[in-house]
């Protein structure tokens, strides 16, 4: 029997099959020894007692950080007041997401706060709407915009995405009243929200499911080769094939090669910036995996034609000398 894993605890494993309900399992020694890793939103195979999960079937899409899988719809939720707008965040959601095959829409939420807000609106549709997001002015708390919301994720299994304190229990709140999800209020003094939800669950809504999660604060472009960065910009795309070389990074450094570069008034100021931070992150990435595979070859001695593989250093057992010598020192 297949179901789906809608919360993980511990050891424990909940999943959820349409027809014959809810079972909580454990998952096979031979999954466990493969390291076959489970997230929420994977479908399974029961054994025949649903005690055990036996098999992963296939994802449709998943995210590492959080960890969960088969999502049909990310809202990426960011607020226009408390805490202030912060694009380059929100292309940091983007741009991670659209890495990850997952489809997104954009809530700006707390219009209510904003006194501008017709203004608000043109500045951000100029950037948006033409990179084809599907985007929501609402407010969670007076429940302002969520019937066309409700709408548009009927049927799909979403994920809610944006920093803590921008109203995602809120909104979850408002689109679903039998739930009740903890909001944190926003502290007084940071104007940042507090974080209140702990553990990745699905949660059953009337027209929708939605995944809630903790795990998107802290996210980082640190797995990313730098030259795959800039691809995952649409609006990037015109220009960067007609830069002269194909690893071109898109900077400075580049300058008078790079058909970006040069275009740099044609692109969005926050979309760029944002770039340069992610590819920073990339190039940190990149330095570190190169340091990584430098410290390979140490592991490596060479002798006549023959290649050996050295035991690392930590794995070496001490000679008794070296231990002998430790004793001494802490003493
Ligand atoms: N003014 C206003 N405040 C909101 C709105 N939505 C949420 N909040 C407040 O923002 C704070 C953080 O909301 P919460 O849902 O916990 O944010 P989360 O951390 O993203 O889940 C709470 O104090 C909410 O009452 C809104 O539309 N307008
Ligand atoms: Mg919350
Ligand atoms: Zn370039």
């Amino acid at each position: 029997m297949q179901a789906q894993v809608y919360k993980i605890h511990s050891d424990f494993y909940y999943v959820k099959n349409f027809e014959h309900g809810n079972f909580t399992c454990k998952l096979k020694d031979t999954l466990k020894k493969q390291k076959v890793d489970i997230r929420v939103g994977d479908y399974v195979e029961l054994s025949n007692d649903h005690c055990f999960i036996v098999k992963l079937v296939l994802r449709k899409n998943f995210l590492t950080r959080p960890k969960v899988s088969n999502i049909d719809l990310a809202l990426v939720v960011c607020s226009l007041k408390e805490p202030e707008l912060d694009l380059v965040q929100l292309n940091r959601y983007l741009i991670y997401l659209k890495y990850h095959n997952i489809d997104c829409a954009i809530c700006f939420n707390k219009e209510d706060l904003d006194s501008n807000l017709s203004e608000t609106i043109k500045k951000i549709s100029s950037i948006y709407c033409s990179l084809g997001y599907d985007l929501f002015f609402i407010s969670a708390k007076n429940k302002v915009g969520l019937l066309e919301l409700l709408d548009f994720i009927n049927k799909k299994t979403i994920v809610l995405v944006g920093m803590s304190g921008v109203g995602k229990s809120t909104l979850l709140n408002s689109l679903n009243p039998e739930i009740n999800l903890r909001v944190g209020e926003v502290s007084k003094k940071t104007l940042k929200g507090s974080h209140t939800t702990r553990h990745v669950e699905i949660i059953e809504c009337k027209n929708f499911r939605v995944i809630d999660t903790p795990g998107f604060s802290n996210l980082k472009f640190d797995f990313m080769q730098p030259n795959k960065l800039a691809e995952l910009f649409d609006d990037f795309i015109p220009y960067i094939k007609n830069c002269k070389y194909s690893n071109c990074l898109h900077n400075v450094n580049e300058k008078n090669i790079c058909s970006l570069y040069d275009n740099l008034d044609k692109i969005d100021e926050s979309r760029y910036k944002s770039y340069l931070s992610f590819l920073d992150e990339c190039l940190e990435y990149k330095e570190k995996i190169s340091k990584r595979s430098i410290k390979h070859e140490d592991y490596k001695k060479e002798s006549g034609s023959n290649t050996f593989v050295k035991i690392s250093k930590r794995k070496r057992i001490q000679s008794r000398n070296t231990l002998k010598q430790n004793i001494k020192d802490t003493d």
